[in-house]
């Protein structure tokens, strides 16, 4: 009987608990007020502070040492090039003068470090430099723990391609089983490459090197009937082979390759720095602001110019730069469309077309997230 009772008893409880879990409303959560609603209700006046830059972060140590460390390549024209005085010119490099200009005012504080295809993600996890613009393809492994980088707003939208002779007959990838094909270590380029061989039932010689000078050397020489890397690469590198009209690169577009700066992980202060500039870079080109305009633009009536450029909104502060970054980088470098201009666009020997490196109010993919 008491054994009945307490069964009984059991289950009374089991129910009653499974009643209240299940017709209790879930414990509503203190109301506080999300932050959009907080900042909505605040007087400016009473606005949280801008938080500033962490103790430690790379941001402090790039301001104190009064130069950005930044990881390029040397031996891609129009990307980033130098010359046979030491100056550094192209694309990629632009970016890194825009960070300078943007952290300590002056786009020629940059001391410029060679990053080859194999040690570029070592240099940036070891420190040797405070940022890579090298036009590397944000992948899920680059970016996770295993590699460690934190990678930026894509700055060029690319894809592989393959180069080969005019005269060879091939006019597709279909028409290249059993092709000796040059190709650079530590890329996607050489992954790609074996994926797409293979998917397509191809077989295939890779010749394989460790920079982009040996490669495409070993391919102007007749060692390959194909060389392969991104179709900005190919670009870029036709120019400098002996008879850049005797080749052709090919229609396919062999992979997806988002090219991006990269910081190491684990520092937001120096990547969101990093990463604001860039996309200041875009939208200045958005809003119209250019090296020529700027100092007009300032007077502009535009709610996002006045934050872009500083004049409102202590945009800079809350990033730990000056406010004004986005007026030294557009005065000293340009936006984004200049740099493409200077680099790449129709006054180059480049010549290379927008396309999804237009801005998304142009038809292509390129858009800031709001300066605000
Ligand atoms: N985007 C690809 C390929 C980048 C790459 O290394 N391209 C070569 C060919 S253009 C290059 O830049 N070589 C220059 C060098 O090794 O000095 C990646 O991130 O792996």
């Amino acid at each position: 009987m008491n054994k009945r009772l307490t069964m009984v008893g059991i289950s009374l409880l089991v129910i009653a608990i499974i009643y209240s879990a299940c017709a209790a409303p879930a414990p509503a959560p203190a109301a506080a007020p999300t932050p959009a609603e907080s900042a909505a209700a605040a007087p400016a006046a009473e606005q949280p502070a801008a938080p500033a830059a962490q103790a430690g972060s790379r941001l402090d140590l790039v301001k104190s040492r009064g130069k950005l460390i930044c990881g390029v390549n040397n031996q891609v024209p129009g990307f980033g090039n130098v010359d046979a005085s030491g100056n550094y010119s192209g694309f990629d490099v632009d970016f890194c003068k825009a960070v300078a200009a943007a952290v300590l005012g002056d786009a020629n504080a940059v001391e410029y470090r060679y990053a080859s295809g194999n040690d570029r993600f070592t240099l940036v996890s070891s420190g040797e430099v405070d940022v890579l613009f090298r036009n590397s393809t944000w992948t899920l492994t680059r970016d996770s723990a295993e590699v460690g980088m934190e990678f930026m707003p894509v700055n060029f939208y690319d894809g592989q391609g393959m180069m080969v002779r005019k005269d060879s007959g091939i006019t597709s990838l279909e028409d290249m089983d059993g092709a000796t094909i040059c190709v650079q270590s530590g890329t996607t380029t050489e992954l790609n490459l074996a994926d797409v061989f293979r998917a397509k039932g191809l077989d295939f010689t890779p010749v394989v090197f460790e920079d982009n000078d040996k490669t495409y050397s070993a391919y102007d020489e007749g060692r390959c009937d194909g060389f392969t890397t991104d179709k900005s690469g190919l670009v870029a590198t036709q120019t400098k082979l002996s008879n850049p009209n005797d080749h052709m690169i090919l229609e396919e577009t062999m992979s997806k390759e988002p090219l991006a700066g990269a910081v190491f992980q684990g520092d937001p202060v120096w990547a969101d720095a990093v990463r604001w500039v860039v996309n200041g870079l875009i939208q200045a080109e958005e809003s119209g602001v250019t090296s020529q305009n700027v100092s007009e633009m300032m007077g502009s009536a535009d709610p996002t110019v006045k934050r872009l450029l500083g004049v409102e909104g202590e945009m800079g502060a809350k990033l730990g730069l000056p406010n004004d970054f986005m007026v030294q980088v557009i005065t000293q470098v340009g936006n984004y469309g200049e740099i493409y201009d200077r680099n790449l666009g129709p006054n180059t020997p480049f010549n290379l077309p927008r396309g999804l490196n237009a801005l998304w109010t142009q038809g292509g993919i390129l858009y800031a997230p709001p300066f605000r």
